[in-house]
């Protein structure tokens, strides 16, 4: 065995060459793995007694791509693209052995090899647009010669990522290796020398291209399906465009027009956005204070109170996991109700294929429901998740201390209450934290988990580890009314409010954000919440919008109307003049004047707003770190991730600018919009959030 480079060493086993590749923690092909692959496949090349060569990659997996915490410094050379023609134009068969994730990348040197064998574990794809590129070393137009542009298209399009058995049928790959991966793609090696087969270069494979030239429709029919999707996205038409090409131009022009497209994308906001935003989910969960080590508890079986929307979501989300739930309700009409729609949102999912009748039946046998409390006892976790009352809250976590075992953990789904309260009526309050998940619990992937003041280090891990296990992401926030999410939310709903009174109507409030990025406006997205939540008939005073509203029987969408008109059926909401002229006389009523209100006004005066109030949970250290309440905003309130979350936008737009915004606004408004001593601060010091 010998050393090319520190990460790829070159043994010669008999006539074959083996690259074998050590570049933890996920063979990201950085330089030194570029220079070691250019050199190995030389020296194989020149050795007489090689035959053939096979890369492959030590640890978790095979390449997972180029090395991101490069991109934006000057490349050293071989780049990628030139590495891959070496292997490409060698003249002795070249096998990439593939196991784990081959990405990005590590998809695009499989390419370039000459046959390609995988473990059936493998998963292959261009997940280069989710970082705002496309594939930038021929993978636009290897992949679309190698199993035909309409599944490139797909593939390199929305990034996913298919098994190996898939890319078995698709031809993606030759064969699935049983057993040990450097055993199987040796004997495969083997064969292919045994044999004499042709190399089969990729790049020289037309067959499937020639058959879709002149066939613009499969190109116009996919940008229609998905239109929705990816709406705002720069790079998904560049992904179109640069299959296209593999279409139309001979493979060499395709690779530079590939290139010039995808510099061009490496060079633009959106994906210096999407780049922050991969790190910044990879960062989140990480304490300064729980270390990597820290112990944790293993969850084998939970509880939760309330089979209500969110109790029934988060049941889900365990039982998903394989962890089963004792769900407890008060009644058995609720409980039987709760029980019903988990087994129809499991029925839904059968109905379209994604879940096997079985796998329902298998689900729903992990949940057992009952009406007494005292059911909870051998729990590991109870997540009470009932009504939002102090009261009933405080009653449920007294008695779960009596209840539950020494070391269960005691969580409250609470979105806005005073978790260290609720702590309080316990006598374990190091077992205590908030568990806020969001609505739909089984669908919504954020989960903030509330650090109460004195839960332990332990039982912070295991609530770390149980979100990675049931697949949410969890950031770790601190206690204030609304948390981070929803306290920076809050303000935005508040002036959206305002701004409806002082002479914007909701639809072109809702534009403006819908055009911001956001997937729907405030108002339309009240009228799909349900304007009701919260709301009660008995203490109604018609004194707002939303009571008005109410009063009138217009909870949203459920009911058929709210600030928008909805047909039978639909979803769509309709413009309803009778409340556009409703608001104008209350403003009336209140005697606000109403006057035009420019879209570029209600722009900053609903996002300001949401970054100033996350630099004081900085200040106040309610969050760890600036990109943890940008993942809270994309995962959790639909903030578009090509602009990266308020935090890394309000730098991109300039701190100094925000601050002015704010200013002119507390001189219009008063001291709600006082700006946040951090942001003065940053201004004064010529930094960012980036810096803090
Ligand atoms: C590309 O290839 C461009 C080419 O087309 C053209 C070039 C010219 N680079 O996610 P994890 C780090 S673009 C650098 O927690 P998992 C990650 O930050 C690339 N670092 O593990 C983390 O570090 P830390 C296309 C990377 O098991 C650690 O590895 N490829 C890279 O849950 C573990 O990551 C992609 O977009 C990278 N490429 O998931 C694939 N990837 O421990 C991106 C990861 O310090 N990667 N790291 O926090 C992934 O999707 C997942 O990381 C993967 C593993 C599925 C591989």
């Amino acid at each position: 065995m010998a050393a090319i480079t520190e990460t790829v060493e070159l043994e010669i086993r008999k006539e074959i060459a083996l690259l074998i590749v050590d570049n933890p923690p996920v063979n990201a092909l950085g330089i030194s793995v570029r220079r070691g692959l250019a050199d190995g496949i030389q020296k194989a090349a020149d050795d007489e007694k090689v035959k053939a060569v096979i890369i492959i990659c030590k640890g978790r997996t095979f390449f997972a791509g180029a090395d991101i915490r490069e991109f934006g410094k000057p490349l050293e050379e071989p780049v990628l693209g030139q590495v891959l023609e070496i292997i490409d134009s060698c003249r002795k068969p070249v096998v990439a052995a593939i196991h784990g994730t081959a990405f990005g990348g590590g998809l695009e040197t499989a390419l370039a090899c000459h046959f390609r064998v995988a473990v059936s574990s493998a998963r292959l794809g261009l997940p280069e647009v989710k970082l705002g590129l496309l594939p930038g070393a021929g993978g636009t137009q290897r992949l679309p010669r190698l199993i035909g542009p309409e599944k490139a298209l797909k593939m390199i399009t929305l990034g996913n990522p298919v098994g190996a058995e898939e890319a078995l049928q698709n031809s993606l790959i030759d064969k699935i290796i049983e057993g040990d991966l450097t055993a199987g793609a040796v004997k495969f090696t083997e064969t292919v020398i045994a044999e004499a087969w042709p190399l089969r270069r990729v790049s020289g494979m037309n067959e499937k291209v020639e058959a879709a030239r002149g066939k613009p429709e499969i190109f116009s029919d996919f940008r229609k399906s998905i239109v929705r999707k990816t709406r705002g996205f720069e790079a998904p038409e560049a992904c179109v465009k640069a299959v296209g090409a593999s279409v139309n131009l001979p493979f060499d022009e395709g690779l530079r027009y590939e290139r010039d497209l995808f510099v061009k994308l490496m060079s633009g906001s959106q994906s210096a956005a999407q780049q922050y935003y991969f790190f910044a989910e990879r960062q989140v969960g990480k304490l300064p204070d729980i270390p990597k080590d820290t112990p944790y508890l293993d969850i084998g079986k939970a509880a939760v109170i309330g089979a209500g929307t969110m109790g029934g979501g988060i049941t889900m989300n365990f039982v998903n996991a394989g962890i089963p739930v004792t769900l407890v309700e008060t009644g058995q009409e609720f409980l039987d109700r709760g029980l019903g729609v988990i087994r129809k949102n499991y029925e839904i999912t059968a109905s379209k294929g994604k879940m096997s009748a079985e796998d329902v039946e298998k689900r729903m046998s992990l949940i057992t429901g009952t009406l007494s409390l005292e059911d909870v006892s051998d729990a590991d976790i109870v997540i009470e998740a009932v009504f939002e009352n102090m009261d009933i809250k405080k009653e449920i976590f007294s008695r779960l201390d009596s209840i539950c075992k020494k070391d269960a953990i005691l969580a409250s789904n609470t979105s806005y209450l005073d978790i260290n309260e609720i702590a309080a009526m316990t006598s374990r309050q190091e077992s205590v934290l908030g568990l806020h998940f969001f609505s739909p619990a089984n669908v919504m992937r954020l989960l903030e988990i509330v650090r109460a003041e004195k839960i332990s280090k332990t039982v912070l891990a295991t609530s770390l580890a149980l979100a990675r296990k049931i697949k949410k992401i969890a950031v770790v926030v601190g206690v204030c009314h609304g948390f981070a999410g929803n306290r920076m939310f809050s303000q935005r709903g508040r002036e959206a409010d305002n701004l409806i009174l002082e002479g914007a109507l909701p639809s072109q409030v809702d534009k403006v954000i819908f055009d911001f990025g956001f997937p729907m406006g405030p108002f339309v997205l009240k009228d799909l919440i349900g304007i009701d939540l919260g709301w009660s008939k008995e203490t109604s005073t018609g004194s707002t919008i939303k009571e008005i509203l109410c009063e009138m029987g217009r909870f949203g969408l459920k009911s058929g109307s709210g600030y928008y008109r909805y047909e039978k059926g639909s979803r769509a909401p309709i413009n309803d003049p009778e409340i556009d002229q409703l608001i104008v006389d209350f403003s009336e009523k209140k005697n606000i004047k109403r006057g035009e209100v420019s879209d570029e006004e209600i722009l900053q005066r609903c996002i300001y707003p949401i970054v100033n109030e996350g630099a004081k949970i900085l200040e106040e250290k309610i969050a760890v770190r600036p990109s943890d309440l940008d993942v809270i905003w994309v995962n959790g309130y639909g903030w578009p991730v090509y602009l990266g979350g308020p935090m890394f936008w309000a730098d991109m737009v300039g701190l100094d600018t925000i601050l002015e915004g704010l200013k002119k606004f507390q001189e219009r408004f008063g001291d709600v919009w006082k700006p946040a001593p951090l942001i003065e601060k940053l201004v004064r010091e010529g930094k960012g959030f980036k810096d803090f």
